[in-house]
């Protein structure tokens, strides 16, 4: 920073020259002192006390002390990648931000996705919203746009995010659970604050279980201002919008993988970027002119509610990239430092209460976390735009400020820093007009809390809502006091009495049928305003409607054994890596397997060291010799449940057809041979399969749009008994 970067658009580039290559390098001290040996302390004689004067031993011991900084007190487990923004602009109608001025502009960005409860060391896969941060280093200055996978939040005023986290973290008494909300104190919170129950809704939804990184959506969540270059204002929703579609997995699956691969959206983030399937989000605006403000049922500046996209749709605006992985973990993605408030010219706030709350919270976290003020010249967070101020000094120091003025206004340094007029990008924050009396209160604009709730459930597929009443059954059947579990089905009521049944169903609490108790617990909570925009559907809140025809980033099982059928295993291998999905070949044993002709495949996975939880779809080639060993192998036909139990594709080509007849699915065998259909590969309920070679091209193209369609829930329907009517 103490070099002037000019106009630099890139601030990948000026982070190199802070990398280093130990390649063919002498290890030194942090002074650059060479050291010969880094074995032995320094001691009297060879069986004699370590002396004070080791400054190797010293050194080394000391940094090693101190290399854990504190844990993020919210969001501490994550994962980070770089990448490029592309501009489709320009949009000067909207906003004057450089960065969308002109179509296929480039913007360097790093992206941190991460989980908000679990400590750093958690599993990735949880019940949890996810954070997914930008930076982009534009060249007007950084700006962060630090939003969530989820639109809504579950407080309306900064001033209560301290007792929602201290309510879903773990039980301060014996540190228990970690990385759920599904314990007493967290629903306890929740029973006493209707607000929340709009967010509720989606953190018990399947959106709350991410297949990858790559098929979130994202959301700014706030109401935020675009400025355009004549000073004009209008309010925009941020979206992030997966090229991959947004996919989930299953509550069963989630809790196994958090066991077998805690890393697994970390390792799915890394492997994809290693392997040249960038993951790729659309970034979109829902604008709104300030005529409009109060033109809804609801109020834009309460971060408990969506701008549903019927009545605003999302105007796509660029697309960004993730196209590079780390050098390092720690001094990436733990020590890049998020703030909302790192806006640039352009973009700008509004009043929305909890957004006012994290402008304070963000610089004042980083103080203590990064150790002091100078977390900004960390060289993951320097802009790429010049940097020129008179704040000095402090711990961890880096630039080197020349000159002998450190203050403003000055003469002796020629005035500079010199202010920047408006004209040459100087930050001129909207001119909203305030006026009101000094309250702690809230607008009762913000007081419908049920209406969105409902509207989400309202909008949600049969399978979806059978998967929240699920996630209900399991949080709060986790819940030891009952009268918290009783006053969470009078708080549902108040979103869907249907559901609120169900749920007191499998949780022995009394159905919702006090009606006092219900509009108890809904406190000071006010109907939607009447006569203003809304909607009481809106199909854009249902994961359904969000799949892209693409298997890109998708991992398939190729479960083998000796003498297997090479063919029929290339062809659908092809066909797979052409749509860039991974295949990974399990088998028994590693090492190399024969095919019944000869041709040998390396074992990417053994039975022990994976498992059918970990992949998107599994395909078993048939082969006399190999189907004959698998059947009688436990792992594979459980494999084969497993995967049927979460509804994953399967294909099952000749022979492997048999294995039908070991596993727990002897059924489909029957329906399989009794359908009457004319083609040569038969789908039943997502599972693929074949006898015939000659169509091995169709058998693969079938199981990859089973694959594209991702999970069949129809599967699920043999237990109608608990679906609410
Ligand atoms: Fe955060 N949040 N937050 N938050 N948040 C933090 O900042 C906070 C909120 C979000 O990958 C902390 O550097 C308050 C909403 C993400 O580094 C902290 C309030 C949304 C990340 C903090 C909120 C978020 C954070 C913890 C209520 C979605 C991770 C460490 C007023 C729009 C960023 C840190 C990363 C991190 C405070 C609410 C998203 C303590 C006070 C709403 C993605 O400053």
């Amino acid at each position: 920073m103490a070099k002037d970067k000019g106009t630099k658009t890139n601030g990948q580039d000026g982070l190199e020259q802070h990398t280093t290559d130990s390649s063919g390098a002498y290890l030194t001290t942090s002074t650059g002192v060479r050291i010969n040996h880094t074995d032995d302390s320094l001691k009297a004689g060879q069986r004699g006390p370590t002396l004070m004067e080791d400054f190797h031993f010293r050194e080394k011991m000391t940094h090693f002390d101190h290399e854990r900084i504190p844990e993020r007190v919210v969001h501490a487990r994550g994962s980070g990648a770089h990448g490029y923004f592309e501009s489709y602009g320009p949009i000067p109608e909207l906003t004057k931000a450089k960065l969308f001025n002109e179509p296929g502009r480039k913007t360097p960005v790093f992206v941190r996705f991460s989980t908000v409860v679990g400590s750093r060391g958690s599993a990735d896969n949880v019940r949890d919203a996810r954070g997914f941060a930008t930076k982009f280093y534009t060249e007007e200055g950084n700006w962060d746009l630090v939003g969530n996978n989820m639109p809504v939040f579950f407080i309306q005023d900064g001033i209560k995010f301290p007792d929602l986290v201290h309510a879903i973290k773990p039980e301060p008494h014996h540190e228990m659970p970690q990385a759920s909300a599904a314990h007493d104190n967290f629903w306890d919170f929740i029973s006493l604050m209707p607000e929340a129950m709009h967010m509720i809704m989606w953190v018990l939804s399947d959106r709350a279980l991410p297949r990858s990184y790559a098929m979130m959506e994202g959301f700014g969540v706030h109401t935020f201002r675009f400025i355009n270059e004549n000073g004009d204002s209008k309010f925009v929703k941020f979206h992030w919008k997966p090229v991959a579609g947004v996919h989930a997995m299953v509550w069963d699956e989630m809790q196994k993988v958090a066991g077998k691969d805690p890393d697994f959206n970390r390792r799915d983030l890394w492997e994809a970027i290693e392997s040249g399937n960038f993951p790729e989000f659309e970034l979109g605006v829902q604008v709104v002119d300030p005529e409009d403000e109060f033109a809804f049922g609801f109020d834009l500046l309460d971060p408990t509610k969506i701008i549903p996209e019927e009545l605003v749709p999302v105007k796509m605006i660029g697309k960004m990239t993730l196209n590079r992985n780390l050098d390092n973990f720690f001094a990436e993605t733990e020590q890049i430092a998020f703030h909302p408030g790192h806006v640039i010219p352009g973009i700008d706030f509004t009043n929305d209460p909890l957004l006012q709350g994290r402008l304070f919270s963000y610089v004042d976290t980083q103080l203590i976390r990064l150790g002091g003020p100078n977390f900004n010249e960390i060289p993951i967070n320097r802009p790429a735009a010049p940097v020129h101020n008179n704040q000095r000094d402090g711990y961890m120091r880096q630039t080197i400020n020349k000159g002998k003025t450190n203050y403003f206004p000055n003469s002796r340094g020629g005035g500079c820093p010199m202010m920047a007029p408006e004209k040459m990008g100087g930050f001129v924050h909207h001119m909203e007009k305030v006026e009101g009396h000094k309250i702690r209160e809230r607008s009762d604009s913000f007081k419908d809390y049920f209406s969105q709730a409902k509207l989400f459930y309202d909008s949600q597929t049969a399978p979806e809502k059978r998967h929240i009443l699920d996630a209900f059954h399991f949080e709060l059947g986790k819940v030891e006091d009952k009268s918290i579990r009783q006053r969470m089905v009078y708080m549902l009521a108040n979103v869907d009495r249907e559901l609120a049944a169900a749920v007191a169903r499998g949780i022995a609490v009394d159905p919702p049928e006090d009606e006092a108790k219900i509009k108890e617990v809904a406190q000071d909570a006010l109907p939607p305003q009447q006569g203003k925009r809304t909607v009481d559907h809106s199909p854009a809140l249902s994961m359904s409607g969000l799949k892209k025809d693409t298997i890109q980033g998708r991992k398939i099982a190729v479960l083998i054994d000796e003498g297997f059928d090479y063919e029929a295993y290339i062809a659908v291998k092809d066909k797979l890596e052409e749509g860039k999905a991974t295949i990974e070949v399990v088998s028994k044993y590693q090492g190399d397997l024969l095919a019944s002709n000869g041709q040998s495949v390396p074992v990417d996975k053994s039975h022990v060291t994976t498992a059918s939880v970990l992949y998107d779809a599994i395909y078993i080639p048939g082969g006399e010799k190999s189907i004959d060993k698998m059947s009688k192998q436990g792992d594979v036909l459980h494999f084969i449940n497993e995967a049927y139990k979460h509804c994953k594709p399967l294909a099952l080509q000749g022979e492997a057809i048999e294995l039908l007849n070991h596993s727990a699915l002897r059924h489909l065998k029957n329906v399989i041979n009794n359908s009457n259909t004319t083609e040569k590969t038969n789908v039943t309920l997502g599972v693929v399969t074949t006898t015939d070679h000659a169509t091995l091209d169709s058998f693969a193209s079938s199981f990859a749009q089973c694959i594209a369609h991702h999970r069949f829930w129809e599967r699920e329907e043999q237990d109608k008994d608990m679906i609410p009517a």
